[in-house]
């Protein structure tokens, strides 16, 4: 694993780290979009009062940190690597993106707390045909870390999803809100095992939970323009996939381009807000005073 010197410093001085995820940016937007949205994301980290420490296999080793330059080499072609592909992909020297769950296994060697994404993975719609739950939920659960999303992607089943997540014990935060947010919705999901107020109140919750040898926490953040019609679109995306076989890692990046393309480009803005306003949160509360 190599650490770049930025973050190893901020690590050193006790400074806030936030690791963000490769997935989205190789395979979450059009081609070219993902790198700002990357890009995006790491200046509202360190907006935030953090350092930003984006996470990716590259040339046959993990990782932590990323210039300009490598952050741009992951596109389309890059291998989109679970908590299980990391290791295939560092000795076979795959160019390759961390999901939620790939990028937590590396901060659980890093030492890294705290991470931001768009929405995690969770349980897919219509379980157990098809047999899909994210690998995402069980490297939250054995983790330690607070990632902050938008809740859980929408086209899964949330309910189900937030069943699971209390199962494996992971606190479920919402952020000035009573339920868990519905990833391009603000209203209408589960409800939250307790909502916070201010970033300082998530650090301590979460180191409390640490203290209790507890693992992962999930913090969802509402997006700050909730597009509350896309549901239909959601079931015609889940149906094209169907339609054409598309199933396992590829589901969600191909729905997310159907829903992109079919809405005019209104969830691509939408995705890319709220990932970069999880970023920002992020970097506030891995800089907040306990
Ligand atoms: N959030 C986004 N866009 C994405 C993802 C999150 O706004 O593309 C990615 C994350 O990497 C997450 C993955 O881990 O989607 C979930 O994929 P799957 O359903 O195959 O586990
Ligand atoms: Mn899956």
């Amino acid at each position: 694993m190599i650490v770049s010197d930025e973050v190893r410093q901020a690590m050193r001085e006790g400074r806030g780290v936030v690791a963000l995820e490769t997935t989205l940016i190789a395979h979450g937007f059009p081609p070219g979009e993902g790198v700002e949205v990357g890009l995006a994301s790491e200046r509202a980290v360190r907006d935030g009062g953090s350092v930003p420490a984006t996470i990716g296999v590259l040339d046959g080793e993990i990782r932590v940190g990323l210039t300009e330059d490598e952050l741009e080499r992951f596109d389309a072609n890059a291998i989109k690597l679970g908590p299980r592909d990391v290791a295939a992909a560092v000795v076979q020297r795959a160019l390759g993106a961390t999901t939620v769950g790939g990028t937590l296994v590396v901060c659980n060697a890093a030492e890294i707390r705290f991470m931001a994404t768009g929405g995690l993975g969770g349980v897919h719609r219509g379980w157990p045909t098809p047999p899909d739950v994210s690998a995402d939920l069980k490297a939250l659960a054995q983790t330690r870390a607070l990632v902050v999303s938008s809740g859980v992607k929408s086209l899964l089943d949330v309910a189900a999803t937030s069943e699971l997540l209390e199962t494996l014990g992971v606190p479920v935060l919402g952020w000035r809100t009573g339920s868990l947010p519905l990833f391009y919705a603000a209203a209408g999901g589960p409800p939250v095992s307790a909502r916070v107020e201010t970033a300082a109140e998530a650090r301590r919750i979460a180191y409390a939970h640490w203290e209790l040898d507890g693992g992962g926490l999930l913090l969802g953040r509402p997006p700050d323009q909730s597009l509350d019609d896309v549901e239909p679109l959601i079931e015609q995306a889940l149906a094209a996939a169907a339609a054409k076989a598309i199933h396992g890692q590829s589901v969600t990046p191909f729905v997310l381009s159907y829903l992109h393309r079919e809405s005019g480009g209104r969830t691509l803005a939408a995705n890319r807000d709220l990932i970069v306003g999880n970023a920002r949160l992020a970097g506030e509360i891995a800089a907040s005073d306990i």
